[in-house]
């Protein structure tokens, strides 16, 4: 397949300020007419071709001016059209097969109804166009379909006219008046009712808000609706960004690659970032549904508004648009736990990205599917690369620098370049240096020491950026620490300080220490790198206890057994040292599970062990099953160490009433901790607790966190819980995804078997994402699954690849990563994981998808 550079970027030849869309619509054949004004780019290339590209569609008619033409040509899936003059009316038919669109991109049917997905490249699957983000338009459109089988229907902008037809048809027209990309435009019909409320702008508009769901769910758009407009609310205060039409539309469809899309006016959501009630949703699925709400919400200037002038730009959008959603959801919720969530991903999805043979900068020079680079790197570093420049310039003027970006390229599709320039203008940051984060791949690791001698401690920072596929040379990178040093005695700091690493090494002296300080490093992890720090356990117990800082609190307890395992895991500990290390684990674990001053939902958060994922990512090569054992067996130690505690923890928890309150959701989450733990150390008394919490639960996140335990115990009571559950939820696809993950991901002995014959579960299908990720994902990130000794995990994940590529490949290759890790584990597994791959990239007939994912893996 063809390989796109970021270098070869050509601004297009013919621009389309109008378009004209007439769809008449049918599950099985849509008829897409569209007229299109196009006109010579002044900055093109002065080429006289038109090309409109397409993917498995044929022109059924094309007219030029009014005039049928027949000298147009098909240049592989694209169409060439010579034009003479400077401006053009061209007009195409087509038709496509929503049903038989199992690939859900471009239109599609689900569940009855019709929606589209045109992000990235779906729209040249509905009509051919210049399906490029750099090509404007203004659209309208007309779309006319069976009123009983289309009652609603839905595009971009303002309803503009709507009307009925002698034979049953009705019809409707939409403009929207904002020039926008073609992967912008969506289209939704079918029989929806929705939630509807209104939200008053900063400067008085009245906007429509609508959350459109199938019957029946409405009662379960609440949370969504509540999200919505603390998003339109916070991001006037916080961005100074005001909605910029009379109608806000969200649709839920149950059929969807992603999360969701941010279509302008028209956002088409995954039910699951919808659909919300305590007795259906856990906690956390209430934080991601306002998550997704705001992210696709902020995408309205951060993406519409401002749109990427091409793919090689994507971070420009998602990495910044990321930025928003978690500085929203930290403002809703707890500033603490968001920033330690956010982190937590980071380190579990990226971290391996950087560090694997997909590794690309946020802003990645070459692709062959461009669906393959809505990765973590591009989303949650490209965050975190905008998050430095808000940490280096503060607050103020970091909104100094976002204010002339959205002043200075409204209305364009722009480059990461521009934002940066805006910031650099706008701040008064100097960000020469800082544009290498954009450019180098990899996770900078820096290496410290701190020595004291009089009363003068001295730091010595130094950084490498390990060298990644096709960039075996790397140049230093800015890296704003935030530290604090505290003193032994009194336990408090001299106050934190920034510091900007940006040589390879550098030395940094603080006078006035009387004894060597603790140093706490990275403090609200300020820079995404991994910190390289050999100091005693002591230093990490008092930083777990007394850190004023709650992330580097939180780091602390995560370095302390991170530092245990690894050594446990590499044969380094001695009976004496293991004792020693958990005595250390168990003291900073003791603190944290009884500390009055700690809100639940932090301590929640620090009962988290470190994931086998990123314990793997500390070893150059690791052993799953190793690191499996180990952490178990920890986990195990400080259940019965703990016991005691652990279910007084639980029984306080289970006290507490059911509400969305902070202190509620705090108490559901030490609940579902102290189970594990216990359960853990003691299996008759986690199952005893796990099988009374579930039976007793009357929200779906106690509901859950007690069969997560059951499920992985070979106990009497799992098969009850596990029938019961299906038998409550049969009817709700999100809560019979619970149950297909639940067990995927579970501990259990026989978790392979389980999972190969829930693939033949009557309610399994291939054809539905949210299903194939709830059971195939679910085990895939499953390390006692995934990696069991035998290969089944790895042939189970292959197998799928190879099953779901011909229906689905966007989903089949996210699959993929999974098995490039190979490299990085022992040498037996490692060769299991390569034949998978090897036995996909023999399929003749692979996607593009899969294809680039698995040469690049064996590469
Ligand atoms: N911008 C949206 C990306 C997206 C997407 C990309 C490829 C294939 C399907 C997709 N659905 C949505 C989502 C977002 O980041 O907001
Ligand atoms: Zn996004």
């Amino acid at each position: 397949p063809p390989v796109i550079r970021r270098e070869d970027y050509q601004p297009p030849a013919w621009l389309v300020p109008e378009t004209g869309l007439e769809f008449t619509l049918g599950i099985d054949a849509t008829l897409v007419a569209s007229k299109l004004r196009v006109v010579r780019n002044p900055d093109g290339s002065g080429d006289a071709v038109l090309r409109l590209n397409g993917d498995q569609i044929v022109p059924l008619a094309v007219r030029v001016d009014g005039a049928a033409v027949n000298d147009w040509r098909l240049d592989g899936p694209d169409l060439l059209i010579d034009l003479p003059g400077a401006e053009h009316l061209v007009e195409v038919e087509t038709q496509v097969n929503p049903a038989a669109n199992s690939q859900l991109m471009g239109l599609y049917a689900s569940n009855g109804m019709l929606c589209t997905q045109c992000e990235a490249e779906g729209f040249r699957r509905i009509t051919f166009f210049p399906d490029r983000p750099d090509v404007l338009s203004t659209y309208s459109v007309r779309m006319t379909g069976d009123k009983g089988t289309f009652p609603i229907l839905l595009s971009n902008g303002n309803c503009t006219a709507q009307g009925e037809n002698a034979d049953g048809t009705h019809w409707a027209e939409w403009h929207d008046p904002w020039p926008k990309p073609s992967y912008l435009f969506a289209l939704v019909a079918g029989e929806l009712v929705a939630n509807h409320d209104t939200f008053t702008t900063t400067s008085g508009r009245k906007v429509d808000c609508n959350i459109w769901v199938r019957p029946g769910d409405e009662d379960r758009t609440q949370h969504a609706m509540d999200s919505l407009i603390a998003s339109m609310k916070w991001d006037e205060e916080a961005f100074g960004r005001e909605y910029d039409l009379d109608l806000f539309n969200i649709v839920a469809v149950s059929d969807f690659n992603m999360g969701a899309m941010e279509n302008k006016g028209l956002n088409v959501f995954n039910t699951r970032y919808v659909l919300a009630d305590p007795e259906t949703a856990t906690d956390a699925d209430y934080d991601a549904v306002e998550g997704v709400i705001g992210h696709e919400y902020f995408h309205n200037w951060s993406g519409n508004r401002i749109t990427c002038r091409d793919w090689f730009q994507l971070s420009l959008k998602e990495g910044f648009t990321v930025l928003r959603d978690q500085l929203f959801s930290a403002d809703m919720g707890s500033e603490a736990v968001k920033r330690i969530e956010d982190v937590r991903v980071l380190r579990s999805a990226q971290f391996p990205e950087d560090s694997g043979p997909l590794a690309h900068p946020i802003r990645p020079d070459s692709y062959q599917e461009i669906s393959n680079f809505y990765t973590a790197t591009v989303y949650n570093k490209g965050a975190e690369v905008i998050r430095m420049m808000r940490t280096m310039a503060g607050p103020q003027q970091f909104r100094k620098g976002t204010d002339l970006y959205f002043d200075r390229h409204d209305g364009e599709a722009a480059t990461c370049e521009d934002f940066v320039r805006s910031m650099e203008q706008g701040s008064g940051l100097d960000l020469a240096q800082f544009r290498l984060w954009y450019s180098q791949a990899g996770t900078p690791q820096v290496a410290v020491t701190l020595k004291h001698e009089g009363t003068t401690a001295t730091l010595h920072l130094s950084q490498t950026v390990p060298p990644t596929p096709g960039q075996p040379e790397k140049q230093p990178v800015p890296i704003p620490l935030r530290i604090g040093l505290f003193d032994r005695e009194s336990k408090e700091h001299t106050g934190e300080q920034l510091i900007v690493l940006t040589k390879a090494s550098d030395t940094f002296v603080f006078e006035d220490f009387a004894k060597l300080p603790v140093l706490s490093i990275n403090r609200g992890f300020s820079a995404p790198v991994s910190i390289e720090f050999d100091r005693p356990n002591e230093d990490l117990v008092f930083l777990a206890a007394h850190d004023d800082d709650p992330f580097a609190r939180y780091e602390a307890m995560q370095s302390l057994v991170v530092q245990h395992l690894v050594a446990a895991v590499s044969g380094g500990l001695n009976d004496a040292a293991r004792t020693a290390g958990r005595a250390a684990i168990g003291q900073a674990f003791a603190a944290i599970v009884t500390d009055p001053a700690l809100d639940d939902l932090m301590r929640g958060e620090l009962m988290i062990l470190p994931a086998e994922s990123y314990l793997a990512e500390q070893m150059l090569i690791a052993d799953p099953g190793a690191i499996h054992a180990e952490r178990e067996a920890l986990k195990a130690w400080l259940g019965c160490e703990y016991a005691e505690a652990l279910g007084a923890l639980h029984d306080r928890a289970v006290g507490v009433p059911y509400s969305r309150d902070a202190a509620a959701r705090g108490a559901r989450k030490i609940k579902s901790q102290a189970l594990g733990y216990i359960a853990a150390g003691n299996k008759a008394e986690g199952a005893r607790r796990a099988i009374a919490q579930y039976r007793s639960a009357d929200n779906m996140t106690d509901r859950q966190g007690a069969l997560l335990i059951l499920s992985s115990l070979d106990v009497p009571e799992r098969e009850e819980a596990l029938a019961d559950f299906h038998a409550r939820y049969e009817a709700n696809a999100l809560v019979i995804d619970k149950w297909f993950s639940l067990q995927a991901g579970s501990f259990h002995p026989d978790v392979l078997t389980h999972i190969r014959e829930l693939a033949g579960h009557p309610d399994f299908t291939m054809t539905n994402p949210n299903r194939v990720r709830a059971l195939y994902m679910a085990a895939a990130v499953n390390p006692k699954a995934f990696h069991d000794e035998s290969g089944e995990g790895y042939r189970l994940i292959g197998d799928l690849i190879r099953r779901l590529d011909p229906i689905n490949p966007q989903t089949a290759a996210r699959f993929v990563p999974s098995l490039g890790r190979w490299r990085r584990i022992e040498p037996v597994r490692a060769a299991m994981m390569r034949e998978e791959l090897q036995k996909t990239a023999a399929e003749p007939d692979l996607s593009r998808d899969v294809r680039e994912q698995v040469t690049k893996s064996l590469g």
